[in-house]
C-alpha cells in the first residue's frame, strides 16, 4: 500500500510487490464472505486497510490494486466489509478519508513555508491541519486569519507564508533565500507583492468564475504575467542561477497551475505566451529541495475536484462584495 506515497518507478515497484502477494490472500477467502466465515473476525480486521482506505487511495492515485477481474474474492470481501452493519460506525466515510490523505499538501502557501525550511536545511515537523475542522492549535496561534501556514519556532509564532519565508531566511544559516544587497531585497519584496496581488489573485479568481467576469480576470492575469515573464530575463530562476524568494513566492504558477487547469479547464500560463515562465516552472519543480515538498498532480486534481463547488462559492462571494 506504500505505492500511494510514491510516483514513477518506485510506485510501480510497490504495485508489483502488492500484486505478487495479493493472490495468496485472495486464495484464503475460499468462497467465504469474510476470512473468518460468515461474519468478520481477526483477519478481516487485520486486512481493513484493503477495504475503505484502499478504495480512497485508489481514487487519489488512479492506481487500481484490487479489482473484480484480478481479485474477485477480495473485491467482494471489501464490499462486504464496508457494508457490514457492525463495522460501519467505526469506519471513516470516503470524503473523510480523501480529506485526510490530501490535507494541507494542496496549499501553495504551506508549500512556501516548507520549501524555505528545506532550502535552509532546517529540520522541522509538519503538523497537518484539517481545514474543515480547524484545531485549537491553529486557532490559538493564528487568531487573526485562522489560516495555514503557521511556523512555531521555540516560543515564536510566525504567520503568513511570505513572512515565514523571510523569517526562516534570517533566523537560520544556510543557503540564502533573499538577495544580499538591500536594494535587491527591496526589489524582490516588491515583485513578491506583485505576484501575490496582481498575478495570483486574478489567476485564482479566473479559475472559479464564469462569463465576462472570468474573461476580465484572465485578461488581468495575462497582462501581469507578461511583466513577470520579463523579470526572468533569460535566467533559470528569478534571482539568477539559484532558486530564491520569488521562485518560492510564485510556486502556484509552477506546479499548481497544471492541476488547476485539469480541474477547471482554464489555462493561462501556456508555452506560446509565456515560454520563459514555462521553462522556469520546469526548473522549479525539478529542484531537489522543492521536489521533496511538492504534492503530486494526482493529489491536487483530486483535492480541487472534490472542493470545486466550495471555491466557486468563495470566488462568487468575493466578486460580489
Ligand atoms: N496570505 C496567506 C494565505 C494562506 C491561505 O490562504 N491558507 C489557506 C490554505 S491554502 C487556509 O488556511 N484556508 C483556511 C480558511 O480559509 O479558512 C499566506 O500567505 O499565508
Amino acid at each position: 500500500m506504500a505505492h500511494w506515497l510514491e510516483e514513477g518507478e518506485a510506485r510501480e515497484g510497490f504495485v508489483k510487490e502488492a500484486k505478487e502477494l495479493l493472490p495468496l490472500l485472495e486464495a484464503q477467502l475460499k468462497g467465504k464472505r469474510f476470512f473468518a466465515g460468515d461474519s468478520p473476525g481477526y483477519l478481516d480486521i487485520a486486512a481493513c486497510t484493503l477495504g475503505p482506505t484502499r478504495i480512497a487511495i485508489e481514487e487519489l492515485t488512479g492506481v487500481s490494486l484490487i479489482n473484480d477481474e484480478e481479485y474477485p474474492a477480495l473485491s467482494q470481501w471489501a464490499r462486504e466489509y464496508i457494508s457490514n452493519e457492525t463495522l460501519k460506525p467505526c469506519m471513516p466515510d470516503r470524503d473523510q478519508l480523501l480529506a485526510y490523505f490530501t490535507k494541507n499538501k494542496e496549499s501553495p502557501f504551506a508549500h512556501r513555508a516548507e520549501v524555505a525550511l528545506k532550502l535552509k536545511g532546517v529540520p522541522y515537523e509538519l503538523i497537518l491541519e484539517d481545514l474543515e475542522n480547524k484545531s485549537e492549535l491553529l486557532l490559538s496561534h493564528n487568531p487573526v486569519h485562522n489560516m495555514v501556514p503557521v511556523l512555531l519556532h521555540g516560543d515564536q509564532i510566525i504567520c503568513e507564508s511570505l513572512v515565514i519565508v523571510e523569517y526562516v531566511d534570517e533566523a537560520f544559516d544556510g543557503q540564502p533565500i533573499l538577495p544580499a544587497e538591500p536594494c535587491d531585497r527591496a526589489k524582490a519584496r516588491f515583485w513578491a507583492q506583485f505576484i501575490e496581488h496582481r498575478c495570483l489573485k486574478p489567476f485564482w479568481l479566473s479559475l472559479w468564475t464564469e462569463g465576462e467576469v472570468q474573461e476580465e480576470f484572465a485578461e488581468e492575469t495575462k497582462k501581469n504575467l507578461a511583466l513577470l515573464e520579463a523579470q526572468l530575463k533569460g535566467n533559470r530562476f528569478f534571482g539568477g542561477d539559484t532558486i530564491g524568494y520569488l521562485d518560492v513566492a510564485a510556486c502556484m504558477l509552477a506546479h499548481w497551475h497544471d492541476a488547476l487547469e485539469k480541474v477547471t479547464g482554464v489555462c493561462l500560463v501556456n508555452d506560446d505566451d509565456f515560454p520563459a515562465l514555462r521553462r522556469w516552472a520546469k526548473e522549479y519543480t525539478s529542484n531537489e529541495a522543492v521536489k521533496q515538498c511538492l504534492p503530486s498532480t494526482d493529489l491536487l486534481v483530486t483535492y480541487f475536484g472534490l472542493h470545486k463547488q466550495k471555491y466557486i462559492s468563495f470566488a462568487h462571494a468575493l466578486v460580489s462584495q
